[in-house]
């Protein structure tokens, strides 16, 4: 059944939850708006189950109700893994195999963001969610430039480093920092690189869109949850084990 509707008591009722943050001081009128909001967004009937003030201007919400709305999940367009997904042992063997030297990464967070946590989670010895991180590949190396990289600063050391594969992190999405912070990161490697020889960009944070690489100018998105297992995967699979494919096709 490719058909589906929200769950809240019994299937199907569906009864959802949202949240929101309304400019106005909490008072019944408040709770009035917020209610007034749930109905033209389609839930009906709309109960406001929580109101927080925030400060002496601004209320917190939660509602609580009914939407009449269908889901189609057979058009639902996602970001399937087309890699597979290797052990650490794995990754370093075809890189030993395939590239005969190692493969370099070079990742920062760019811009003003100093949300430092997922980067690090990725490239970290330590790891994340049972994982160990890049650095933990023998066959990787790795150059952690941590928080608040600048876009000239970042092609400069990739640069220097040789690097094969850029990470960078946005964390931060205020006024949309994270899609021109990526956007002027993507165009700084095209315009100093030429193009068989730019270092394959990819970015991740938790409210990046898997679907948005192409429009950024990078090469691949990877969102909240990524394990540094997937990143190492994604690597040799993208530098590895298709660069080798590519190569034994004759022109
Ligand atoms: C910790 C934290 C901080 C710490 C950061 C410490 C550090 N060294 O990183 C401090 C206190 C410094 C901080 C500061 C600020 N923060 Co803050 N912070 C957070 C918090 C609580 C957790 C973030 C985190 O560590 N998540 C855990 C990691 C593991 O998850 P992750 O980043 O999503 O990473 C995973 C994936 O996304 C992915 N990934 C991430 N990056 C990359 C990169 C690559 C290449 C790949 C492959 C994968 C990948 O892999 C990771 C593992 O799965 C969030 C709220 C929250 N609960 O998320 C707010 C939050 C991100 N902060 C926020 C804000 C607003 C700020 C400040 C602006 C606050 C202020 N007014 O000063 C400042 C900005 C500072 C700056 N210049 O950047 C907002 C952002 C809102 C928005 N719309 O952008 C949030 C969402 C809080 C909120 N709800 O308002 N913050």
């Amino acid at each position: 059944m490719s058909i589906i509707r929200p769950y809240g008591d019994t299937t199907g009722d569906g009864m959802v939850q949202v949240s929101f943050t309304l400019p106005i001081a909490h008072s019944k009128v408040a709770e009035g708006a917020a209610a007034q909001l749930a109905a033209k967004m389609g839930i009906d009937p709309a109960l406001v189950v929580h109101a927080k003030p925030m400060g002496p201007d601004f209320t917190f919400f939660v509602v609580y109700g009914r939407v009449n709305h269908l889901v189609d999940t057979s058009v639902v367009e996602v970001v399937e893994r087309d890699y597979p997904l290797l052990s650490p042992k794995e990754v370093n063997l075809a890189i030993r195999k395939g590239l005969r030297r190692r493969l370099v990464v070079v990742g920062g967070c760019i811009g003003t963001d100093a949300h430092t946590v997922g980067i690090d989670a990725i490239l970290n010895i330590k790891g994340f969610a049972g994982e160990k991180g890049l650095e933990y590949y023998r066959e990787l190396r790795v150059v952690n430039l941590g928080a608040q990289v600048s876009v000239p600063a970042l092609v400069d050391r990739a640069r220097a480093e040789r690097a094969d594969v850029i990470l960078v992190s946005q964390v931060v999405t205020q006024r949309d920092a994270h899609l021109t912070n990526t956007l002027e990161m993507s165009a700084a490697f095209r315009e100093s690189y030429p193009a068989a020889k730019r270092p394959l960009l990819i970015v991740g944070g938790p409210r990046f869109d898997e679907k948005m690489a192409p429009e950024l100018g990078g090469d691949r998105v990877f969102v909240r949850g990524t394990t540094p297992g997937e990143v190492a995967s994604y690597l040799t699979d993208a530098l590895v084990t298709r660069r080798s494919v590519r190569e034994e096709v004759p022109a």
